[in-house]
């Protein structure tokens, strides 16, 4: 059982508190420092990390550009958000949130700016023909729903269960108990879904499948938090075989690539400018740090 903690009347900001992230977590919005983000040659410029929320955009992009979809031909730069990147004064100015990803959009007379990994989805959708977005109302409310359903959901797995059960300076109960609940009910969601659906939406791949693969996809075949025995996830048998489709398709696996900076260095392409980066610019490629 931990500590009991009394909270005082007023909150202050401790900084430092011993968590993960203390280093870069604080109370106050807005830019730490003055610095404008680079530009590169395409309309879209990414900005961002292979987390599973950027994964979930270059994800959509390589599958847009293996569509045939020219036009999403896009620079992806790093935001290394460890080292407070996300609070540049450029960043703040493309999300106020200080949170990849964040796309900035070039290609018409005004830049626009785009926040939050499903307006992104969302906008790249629309901007190219509804791709991987169904027109059909039924099956558009659908897709939308359970895009929703991702941005609501997975902060609980992340926030909620990853934070306290891999992150946390202290290995509390409670809080590991109630998320890894939660975190359980919401994979068995997705398993009833997927038990007589090919896809999340129905019988079409879309944006929806994109946004849950990254975070419930790589939590059952074992990538987050070293929590696979933990969750039993063995358990989500129609979950499994939903991700394993996925991760099977060429495009999935080259955006759960880029701006990635673990794992092997043949998986890693932490700048992607242009479709030969790939082949070429891979950390086994260039080496380094
Ligand atoms: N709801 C946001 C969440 C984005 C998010 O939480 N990004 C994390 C990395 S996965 C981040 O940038 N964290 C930096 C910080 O909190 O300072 C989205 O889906 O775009």
């Amino acid at each position: 059982m931990s500590q009991a903690y009394t909270p005082p009347k007023v909150w202050t900001w401790e900084q430092g508190n011993g968590g993960a992230f203390a280093s870069i977590n604080r109370p106050i919005a807005g830019a730490t420092h003055d610095k404008e983000l680079p530009v590169g040659k395409h309309p879209l410029q990414l900005y961002s990390l292979g987390t599973p929320n950027g994964q979930k955009v270059t994800i959509m992009l390589e599958e847009l550009l293996a569509a045939g979809h020219k036009g999403a031909e896009y620079d992806a730069w790093l935001i290394r958000i460890n080292e407070g990147q996300q609070f540049s004064s450029g960043f703040v100015e493309v999300n106020p949130n200080s949170k990849i990803p964040a796309l900035m959009d070039r290609g018409g007379p005004e830049p626009i700016r785009v926040f939050e990994s499903g307006a992104i989805l969302v906008y790249l959708a629309e901007k190219f023909g509804n791709a991987f977005l169904p027109t059909d109302p039924a099956e558009r409310a659908e897709t939308l729903s359970w895009l929703f359903w991702q941005m609501g959901s997975a902060p609980f797995l992340g926030g909620g269960f990853g934070h306290f059960y891999a992150y946390a300076p202290e290995k509390i109960k409670y809080a590991i108990d109630r998320y890894a609940m939660e975190t359980k009910r919401q994979l068995d969601v997705l398993d009833r879904r997927l038990a007589d659906n090919e896809f999340i939406a129905g019988a079409d791949y879309t944006i929806a499948d994109m946004a849950i693969w990254p975070w419930y996809g790589g939590m059952v075949m074992g990538w987050a938090y070293e929590a696979a025995e933990f969750l039993s996830v063995h358990e989500y048998r129609n979950v499994i075989r939903w991700a394993e489709q996925l991760h099977a398709r060429p495009a999935v696996r080259r955006g759960r690539m880029v701006n990635r900076v673990s794992g092997k260095p043949e998986s890693q392409l932490r700048e992607r400018h242009d479709a030969s980066d790939f082949d070429t610019k891979t950390q086994d490629k260039i080496g380094g740090a």
